[in-house]
């Protein structure tokens, strides 16, 4: 982690640095390769968007994405809720590896294609632990018992992140209301040993990283409620039908921002039907790019390498 974080320190004065010199001899600098992880809440309403996701996934954010990076790598992974009611259904799932970081497509697309949504039972949902999970791979073994094979349990997996490259994450999700956010000792289940993640495990997970995170929601921003104060569409407990009050629907939004602003990323709203993905995803690559501003990189035998824009 120190030495990631160094080597991205190191990389912005080298950067100016190295444009200055480019620019003098005619001769280029390396590029970093993007880890790209995307998120997918795949419960309720958000799993509805499945669909969208599956028709707008290679062109409004893979193709972006590699036209500033040829070299970066996509991973998959999806969440609903642990199995315990009333916190998720049966057969449901806290994180799920759908394709590890790979150039290839292959497995990522294929896995997209098979994706299919659920219900996530009570509102709030597995958001932290997916993050955890994400960037640590350390699998949680919910009744301590020394395997990952319980209801619930998730198996250890690494998404085979760089250490030298830089990260970031799109987590689709909503509404941005996260389990754990305070902690809850009985979450998903009375007597649970090893406990989900929190905001901080969170934070920390996605430090380890070097990893940005952004969400892309459907919802308008939390800023956006705070604006509104109290007077949106009321937003009802899929569980148990009861509204959620805005009050506590706007601190937990905020949590979720803050997270996104502390990794260097923000929450981005993408629209009830994903219109606006297109606009995040350049919005994101205008913070996470690279190359500097005004260079774009090109594909060279011995790598990629950042050239002044033409
Ligand atoms: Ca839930
Ligand atoms: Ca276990």
């Amino acid at each position: 982690m120190f030495l990631k974080k160094m080597l991205k320190k190191s990389a912005v004065s080298a950067s100016v640095a190295g444009a200055v010199l480019a620019t003098a001899m005619g001769v280029s600098m390396p590029a970093s390769a993007l880890d790209v992880v995307i998120i997918l809440d795949v419960t309720g309403s958000t799993g509805a968007l499945l669909p969208n996701w599956k028709s707008r996934m290679e062109a409004e954010v893979i193709d972006p994405i590699k036209l500033v990076d040829p070299n970066a790598r996509f991973a998959l992974v999806s969440h609903l809720d642990f199995p315990y009611s009333p916190y998720g259904g049966a057969g449901e799932y806290a994180y799920r590896v759908e394709a590890t970081l790979n150039q290839d497509l292959t497995l990522f697309r294929a896995a997209l294609k098979n994706l299919t949504n659920g219900v996530g039972g009570d509102t709030p949902e597995s958001q932290y632990e997916a993050i955890r999970q994400a960037n640590t791979g350390v699998g949680l073994d919910l009744n301590g018992d020394g395997d990952y094979v319980d209801l619930g349990d998730i198996p250890p997996q690494s998404l085979g992140f760089n250490p030298i490259t830089n990260s970031f994450t799109m987590h689709f999700t909503s509404p941005l209301v996260y389990h754990n956010d305070p902690f809850e000792p009985d979450y998903p289940y009375a007597g649970v040993v090893n406990n989900p993640a929190d905001y901080n495990d969170a934070l920390n997970a996605m430090t380890s990283q070097n990893n940005t995170y952004f969400i892309l929601t459907p919802d308008p921003l939390p800023t956006a409620l705070a604006a509104m104060g109290g007077k949106m569409m009321p937003l009802v407990d899929k569980q148990t039908g009861k509204a959620v009050s805005s009050a506590a629907l706007f601190r937990a939004s905020s949590s979720a921002e803050s997270l996104a602003k502390a990794t260097g990323g923000s929450v981005l709203s993408v629209g009830s039907d994903l219109r606006g993905v297109k606009e995040a995803v350049e919005e994101i690559i205008e913070v996470v790019r690279p190359c500097p501003k005004g260079q774009v990189p090109v594909e060279l035998p011995f790598g990629v390498v950042c050239v002044p824009q033409t």
